[in-house]
């Protein structure tokens, strides 16, 4: 366990070390409770270092066995070791030298998940960000770039395959039972794109020809048995490949690259150089075990990893406040991929939807970070929504500021001039303003601000003079650690909508910066004025999400329903529906509250009738403007005083008064919507299915038992509609005979499959209401349950605690009080899925009194427990600060 304080680090403090490395050699001796770890590393003292400045390596959980330089031994007389650093004096200047250090390690007690440990069998690294110093003393950082070379011995019966990063030298046997292989990455990289997987594999083969016609050995390794459920993986990585090279002309460079997924893993996959590892969620999938979304996951994080080879490996961060640096533009990388392969405007509907859920959450509570944040105690922690998808709309932003070809250009040079490099944010921005000749410092506090701004809108349109008037007042609210806040740079996309649908064209525009529909508001106030506008327009303001702000504006419903029906943007279709729907919601909690009874407008109900019955529309746009905001975006709509069951009755009642308005129509839809034909996973046909359990859910609300659900899930021949019906039991009707008939049934049907169990374990934690937190415990009991395994706790305990709105936030605590025990459990064995699933609790603080006491002894609870991880102690220490 690390110490409990956990200094704090600052960007101000960066200072590149006093040692360059050039090479790096490693050998493993693999056992599964003593490996030997062999480093020979080639450096030299760098030029203008003090001559007295000692090697500072890190570590963690090491036992030292041997140091040399230049191939001699040294005692405890020229270094000094504890476990947290190896310290080498009286090291030689002007030279290049070799450090020998000999290490062992224990794989299988590493519960952790970082460095090198076993899942499965299969041994496995995780070095981001900090786990290579948990497998030998090293300049553990992301500036420090070397050509490794590794060698890997182990017993060839039980690893029959041993792989690492770079390409394939050649592999050997010693005639003992023992097996060597050995690997060279030409591409100078950082430790934490390290990688080493070996074990009893099964692997997929396909091959690439790259634009220049270079033939890519592609590999999938999965557990034997499963490699028929790895095509999808490889599809999408071809096509990913592909994508790279025409959307970015960037081509692969190496001879292989493989993809091996693993049954144990702290985060999603991890893009280590040509040897991408894999949480196996986002690798296997069939019609029968995988829905709609666990395609369109796999294929967006198989591409996300990918394209991480040249924004994060070919050229990578300094340091790890710009870990933006490699995130928020890999994750606009993939949206973009995504949004190709896809459709663009219900890929963005759902990005916005994630980024309002999560971003927005985590922008307005305690754990508010800039982009680029200035210190932190604990890296893990930083893995965060703001890095990575604010990050995104950031780089996004850059793209609608300068226009996408300029763009382009501005990627192209970042390319050519930080190849190899370890850059920052103001390296990434400098080659937009080279190449545009635009001045982006204040556009730059996005970088450095954290907070959602907020816009205020208000608009006028005089007959008479034919103008129209637009007045928007931006405010960042106060966040951790910045009270106050400059303007921003904020590029709104609009549109004046007339009244035939069509968008006006101003003559002319005042006030500010308007070009290609987009206005640049950079003042605090300002007002822009629209000439020659012939007749009053409806404003749609924020087209395409081009900012990641809120807005505030007393639109009148006719104009959001005029928007809605007529936006060229389908998007703001999608946004003008919701706006109006979470307008509506809100108003009504409060009646509820007040002891009212609550029904939807005639207005509401007729666009959402008009959209979904809309056959021009796809099936997926019309199914995610009938997914209303969920209780999650109520409560945060509302900002404070939530009382959860007020809000879930009040969404359930607005539902209910919907779809009895409209219930011919959703028959009628889903009816229409029958699969007919063999499965594809593709985009058309995933719609199709999603618009039928969209119809599935908004009728159960007003059947009056769970036959039609029930009959849903006998008739499911696939897993999205399989899980869907079996959700819809479970939480619609709960209790009843059929709903647990089906979740026996799942069960039986599923028991050997662990990640459809996963699915199993979320939909029985999120079923609304005070009786699920029984059920948790019951399953955590069960033999499902494994109390090491991330997926298990995210699905079970993570899922309950992050999406179960009512059950989690049970008005006598209890479900504060389960988590905090559990967190405390966890955090002993594994503190980066203890700390995610803490954050669950981020904002407490907007809970209603009675609810917020509770929330804050369960954090006092795990704030006095005693022996906390550094993960989990920073959070604490924020959430209650
Ligand atoms: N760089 C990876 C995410 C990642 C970060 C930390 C990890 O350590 C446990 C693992 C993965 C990505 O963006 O996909
Ligand atoms: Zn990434």
């Amino acid at each position: 366990m690390e110490a409990t304080a956990g200094q704090v680090v600052h960007l101000a403090d960066y200072r590149p070390t006093d040692f360059v490395l050039e090479r790096v050699d490693l050998t493993f001796e693999l056992d599964p409770k003593q490996t030997l770890v062999i480093q020979r590393s080639l450096m030299h003292r760098r030029e203008g270092a003090s001559e007295q400045a000692p090697l500072v390596l890190d570590g963690d959980e090491l036992t030292l066995k041997a140091v040399a330089i230049d191939g001699n031994p040294i005692d405890e007389s020229q270094y000094s070791v504890n476990d947290k650093q190896l310290v080498i004096g009286n090291l030689p200047t002007g030279v290049t030298f070799e450090v020998t250090v000999e290490t062992i390690i224990d794989p299988e007690a590493n519960t952790k998940l970082m460095g090198l440990y076993r899942t499965n069998g299969t041994y496995c690294t995780q070095c981001e960000a900090e786990g290579f110093r948990r497998i030998t003393y090293f300049m553990d950082r992301p500036d420090v770039l070397g050509v490794y070379t590794i060698t890997i011995i182990a017993d060839g019966s039980a690893n029959p395959v041993m792989l690492s990063n770079g390409n394939f030298l050649g592999a050997g046997d010693y005639g003992d039972g023992r097996r060597f292989s050995a690997w060279y990455d030409p591409h100078p990289k950082p430790s934490y794109l390290f990688a080493l997987v070996a074990g009893d594999l099964g692997v997929v083969e396909d091959t690439f020809t790259t634009m220049s016609e270079r033939e890519v050995a592609l590999k999938i390794y999965v557990e034997h048995g499963k490699e028929a459920r790895a095509a999808y993986a490889m599809d999408a990585l071809k096509r990913s490949m592909k994508w790279d090279e025409e959307a970015f002309g960037r081509e692969y460079d190496l001879d292989i690259f493989m993809i091996v997924a693993v049954s144990d893993f702290n985060m999603g996959a991890m893009e280590n150089k040509g040897l991408n590892v894999f949480n196996d969620k986002y690798v296997l999938a069939d019609p029968e075990t995988a829905t709609d979304q666990d395609y369109a996951n796999i294929e967006a994080i198989v591409a996300h990893e990918y394209f991480h080879n040249w924004t994060g490996n070919r050229i990578t961060c300094r340091d790890w406040f710009q870990l933006c640096l490699k995130e928020g533009l890999t994750v606009f990388r993939d949206h973009e991929f995504s949004a190709d392969q896809r459709s663009r405007p219900v890929k963005r509907i759902a990005e916005v939807r994630h980024l309002k859920a999560e971003q927005f959450a985590e922008d307005s509570g305690p754990l508010a970070h800039p982009v680029r944040p200035q210190l932190y105690r604990e890296i893990n922690n930083f893995y965060t929504t703001t890095v990575y998808e604010k990050g995104s709309e950031v780089t996004r932003m850059i793209a609608t500021l300068l226009g996408r070809p300029m763009f382009r250009k501005g990627m192209d040079l970042y390319f050519e001039r930080h190849d190899g490099q370890a850059v920052t944010i103001e390296d990434f921005v400098k080659c937009f303003e080279d190449v545009s000749g635009r001045d982006l410092t204040q556009f730059s506090l996005w970088y450095h601000q954290s907070g959602t701004p907020l816009v205020s809108v208000s608009a006028n349109y005089d007959a008479a003079s034919q103008e129209f008037k637009l007045s928007l007042e931006q405010m960042i609210p106060p966040t951790p650690g910045q009270q106050t806040k400059e303007p921003m740079h904020i590029p709104l996309a609009m549109g004046l909508i007339l009244e035939d649908g069509s968008d006006a064209k101003a003559a002319t525009v005042t006030g500010g910066e308007f070009t290609d529909g987009v206005l640049h508001l950079t003042e605090r106030t300002q007002t822009f004025v629209f000439e020659g506008v012939a007749n009053r327009p409806a404003l749609s303001l924020n087209r395409s999400f081009s900012a990641p702000v809120n807005l505030h504006f007393d639109q009148s419903a006719e104009d959001i329903v005029h928007i809605a029906r007529h936006d060229s943007d389908l998007f703001s279709r999608w946004q003008a529906i919701n706006y109006l729907a979470i307008q509506e919601l809100t108003a009504a909690v409060k009646t509820t509250e007040a002891g009212g009874d609550v029904a939807a407008s005639p207005a509401l109900t007729s666009i959402l009738m008009a959209t979904a019955s809309d056959e021009a529309l796809e099936p997926a746009f019309r199914a995610q403007v009938l997914a209303l905001p969920t209780e999650a975006d109520i409560a945060r709509e509302i900002g404070s005083n939530i009382d959860n069951d007020a809000i879930h009755t009040t969404r359930n009642a607005i539902m209910y008064s919907i779809a009895s308005a409209i219930a011919g129509p959703l028959e009628y839809l889903h009816a229409m919507t029958t699969n007919n034909g063999a499965f594809s996973p593709d985009a058309a046909s995933a719609g199709r299915r999603s618009l039928r359990n969209s119809a599935l859910t908004w009728l159960s609300h007003i059947d009056d038992g769970p036959a039609r659900a029930a009959a849903a899930y006998a008739a499911a021949d696939n897993m999205t509609e399989l899980a869907h019906a079996l959700t819809v039991l479970a939480h619609r009707f709960p209790g009843s005979n059929e709903a647990e008939a089906a979740i026996a049934e799942f069960e039986q049907r599923f028991a050997a499959n662990p990640l459809v169990i996963d699915k199993w374990f979320m939909i029985q934690a999120t079923v609304p209401g005070d009786t699920t937190l029984r059920r948790v415990q019951d399953l955590m009991r069960g033999s499902h349950f494994a109390p090491n395994n991330p997926n298990r706790l995210r699905s079970l305990i993570g899922s309950f605690a992050m999406s179960n709105p009512t059950g989690f936030n049970r008005a006598d605590g209890e479900g504060y009080r389960f988590l905090a025990e559990r967190i405390v459990e966890i955090d002993g064995r594994n503190p980066q899925v203890a700390a995610r699933i803490l954050t669950s609790m981020r904002s407490w603080r907007s809970l209603e009194p009675g609810r917020a006491a509770h929330a804050k002894s369960a954090l006092l609870a795990i704030d006095l427990s005693g022996r906390l991880s550094t993960d989990v102690r920073d959070l604490i220490d924020r959430m209650l600060k």
